[in-house]
C-alpha cells in the first residue's frame, strides 16, 4: 500500500519541486544589494528619441519582433521561411496519415487482421526523408550560427554589466565612462512615450551603421543581455566576459530585457538601446566625457580599433571612470566617435 502511494506521489513531488524557487520574495542573497534610485527624467524630450510602435518592442502578437540587424533578418528567414513551413507541412501530413489509417484500417472494415511485419520500401523512405529534411534545416542553420559568431570588425565596444537589478554600461573606447541604467516608472515611461517596464533612465547610445561589440558580465548572479529585435541574447556571468554584437542602420529606440532568472526583480531590469546618427553620438560622448571629467585626448580612439582583449581573468566589475593609458595616438573626439561607414 505504502509503495503504491509513494509511487503515485513521487513523480508529483518531483514535478512540483522547482516551485518553491519561484516563490521567493525577499530571500537573502549572497551579494549585497545596492539601493537604486531612478535618476530624474529630463523633460527636454529631444534628448530621448521616441520609440516607434511595432519596432524594437513587443507587438502583442505571436510573431517575432521585426528584425533590425543583418543577423535578425537572416534568423527571421530561418524561422518563417524554413522552420515554420516545414513544421506546418509535417503536422498536416502526419494528421492526414493518422486520419486515413484510423478510417481505412478500422476493425469493422477489417475483420481479419493484417499480419504484415515489415515493408522495405516504406522503411527506406521514412529514414531517407527525415535525413533530407534535417540537411535542409542544417544548411541555413549552420550558416546563421557561423555569421553570428564571426562578426565584422567592431567600430565601438560597450560593456554590459548585470546587477541585481539593473544594468551598468561602460564605454572603454571613449575613455571608460560608465553609468547605471535603471527602469523607469510607468509615469516616467508615459512621459517619454515608451512602453511600460521597458525604458530606462539612461539608455545605451550607439551610432547608426556601426558594428557594436557587446561584452557581457555580471557583478552578482547570472543575468542575460537580450534585445529581441537585434537577435541578441548573451548570458552575463560573474567572473567571465562573453561577447556578442549588433549593427543597426536605422536610428531609433530598441528595447530588451534581462533573460536569465536572476532574483525577485528579474523582470524589472530592462535594456534600452538608442541608435543615433554618428554626429549625435559624438555629441553624446563629448557630454558624457565632460560629465565624468575625461579629457577627449585621454580617450582611446575608436578608429584605431583598439578593442580591449577578451579574457576570462579580467577584474570584475571594472572600475567606472577609468581613463585609458596615456601615450596612445589621439584623434579628435568627433572622428574617434564616428564609426567607419558600413561596408
Ligand atoms: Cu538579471
Amino acid at each position: 500500500m505504502m509503495r503504491n502511494l509513494s509511487r503515485l506521489f513521487l513523480p508529483l513531488l518531483i514535478a512540483l519541486a522547482p516551485l518553491p524557487a519561484f516563490a521567493q520574495t525577499d530571500a537573502p542573497i549572497a551579494a549585497p544589494v545596492e539601493t537604486v534610485t531612478t535618476a530624474p527624467v529630463p523633460t527636454a524630450t529631444p534628448q530621448f528619441t521616441a520609440p516607434t510602435a511595432g519596432i524594437g518592442q513587443p507587438g502583442g502578437g505571436i510573431q517575432l519582433q521585426t528584425p533590425v540587424t543583418p543577423i535578425g533578418v537572416e534568423a527571421q528567414y530561418l524561422a518563417n521561411g524554413v522552420l515554420n513551413p516545414l513544421m506546418a507541412a509535417t503536422s498536416v501530413f502526419v494528421l492526414i496519415l493518422l486520419a486515413w489509417t484510423v478510417f481505412r484500417y478500422r476493425a469493422a472494415a477489417n475483420p481479419v487482421a493484417s499480419k504484415t511485419s515489415h515493408n522495405t520500401v516504406v522503411e527506406v523512405v521514412w529514414t531517407l526523408v527525415p535525413v533530407l529534411i534535417l540537411v535542409w534545416i542544417a544548411v541555413p542553420s549552420f550558416r546563421l550560427l557561423a555569421n553570428q559568431y564571426s562578426p565584422p570588425k567592431a567600430d565601438i565596444t560597450i560593456k554590459a554589466i548585470g546587477h541585481q537589478w539593473y544594468w551598468e554600461y561602460e564605454y572603454p573606447d571613449q575613455g571608460g565612462f560608465s553609468f547605471d541604467s535603471v527602469m523607469l516608472t510607468d509615469a516616467e515611461s508615459a512621459k517619454r512615450g515608451s512602453p511600460k517596464l521597458l525604458d530606462t533612465d539612461n539608455r545605451i547610445v550607439v551610432p547608426a551603421g556601426a558594428t557594436v561589440k557587446v561584452l557581457t558580465t555580471a557583478a552578482d548572479v547570472i543575468h542575460s543581455f537580450a534585445v529581441p529585435s537585434f537577435w541578441v541574447k548573451m548570458d552575463a556571468v560573474p567572473g567571465r566576459i562573453n561577447e556578442t554584437w549588433f549593427k543597426v542602420d536605422r536610428p531609433g529606440v530598441y528595447f530588451g530585457q534581462c533573460s536569465e532568472l536572476c532574483g525577485t526583480k528579474h523582470a524589472f531590469m530592462p535594456i534600452a538601446v538608442e541608435v543615433v546618427t554618428p554626429a549625435r553620438f559624438a555629441e553624446w560622448v563629448a557630454a558624457k566625457q565632460a560629465e565624468n571629467g575625461i579629457t577627449p585626448e585621454a580617450a582611446v580612439p575608436a578608429a584605431a580599433g583598439q578593442a580591449p582583449p577578451v579574457t576570462g581573468a579580467a577584474p570584475l566589475p571594472a572600475a567606472p571612470g577609468v581613463t585609458a593609458p596615456a601615450g596612445n595616438v589621439t584623434t579628435p573626439v568627433a572622428a574617434a566617435a564616428a564609426p567607419t561607414p558600413a561596408a
